[in-house]
């Protein structure tokens, strides 16, 4: 049988790391994240450099080149992904091809421009959308180091994801209410993915091919 694949998306400071990190222990899963790799989840590959470059605001990129390298920084580890969820293994997934969409479309991007470099990568098993305001998230505190932080773009990327869950298949994109206490979120997460049937197939489902 083989691992779920579960993925963890939502606004800068949605919590996201907080919870991959909590989700990974209760299911015994391996925690990733993008932009990042496989075996090091941080931003270390080639592709990963240039991405955390651009991030920090080191370097400057065409926005189509810079949706590339986000999706080719997924592409590039997709075979550890598919050998771990072979092996048996869960993974949980810190952001995935759906931040890819929303962050690009906020910068104007076209929708299905945005999707087709994805088109294809290993579908997850389910996605946990967690719901903040971006109000909420700003006082988290932090916002301003990094390109895209801010209240502005923040609201494009909410709206973004708004079109990608009416875009998903029933049952794959959960939205969780991410305003609640670091424990609540933690248990309605994990109780999201108990909740899922075992996986049905040994091969995982192409992402959009629907
Ligand atoms: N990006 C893109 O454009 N295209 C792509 O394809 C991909 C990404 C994959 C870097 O991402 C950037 O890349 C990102 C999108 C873009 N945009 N920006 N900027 P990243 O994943 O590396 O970002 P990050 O550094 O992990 O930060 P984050 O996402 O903003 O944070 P988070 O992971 O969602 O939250 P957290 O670190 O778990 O928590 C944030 C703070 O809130 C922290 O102080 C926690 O203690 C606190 N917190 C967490 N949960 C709670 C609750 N429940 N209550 C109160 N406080 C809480
Ligand atoms: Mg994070």
């Amino acid at each position: 049988m083989r691992g779920l694949f579960v993925v963890v998306e939502g606004l800068d400071r949605a919590g996201k790391s907080t919870q991959v990190s909590r989700l990974a222990s209760a299911l015994d899963a391996k925690a990733i994240k993008f932009p990042g790799n496989i075996p090091r989840e941080d931003r270390t590959t080639a592709i990963g450099k240039m991405i955390d470059s651009y991030l920090v605001q080191q370097s400057e990129l065409d926005d189509r080149a810079i949706h590339l390298l986000f999706s080719a920084n997924r592409w590039e580890a997709r075979q550890g992904i598919v050998t771990c969820l072979e092996s048996g293994k869960n993974i949980v997934c810190d952001r995935y091809a759906f931040s890819g969409i929303a962050y690009s479309c906020a910068k104007g991007l076209s929708y299905q421009w945005c999707k087709a470099p994805d088109v294809g990568l290993p579908e997850p098993d389910v996605t946990i959308f967690l719901d903040l305001s971006v109000e909420e998230a700003s006082r988290r505190g932090g916002y301003g180091e990094e390109r895209y932080e801010s209240v502005s773009m923040q609201s494009k990327v909410r709206e973004a994801f708004a079109q990608i869950r009416k875009d998903m298949p029933q049952g794959k994109w959960v939205v969780v209410d991410a305003g609640k206490s670091v424990d609540e979120v933690a248990a309605e997460c994990e109780s999201v993915v108990r909740s899922l049937a075992k996986p049905s197939s040994a091969s995982l489902a192409p992402l959009f091919a629907q």
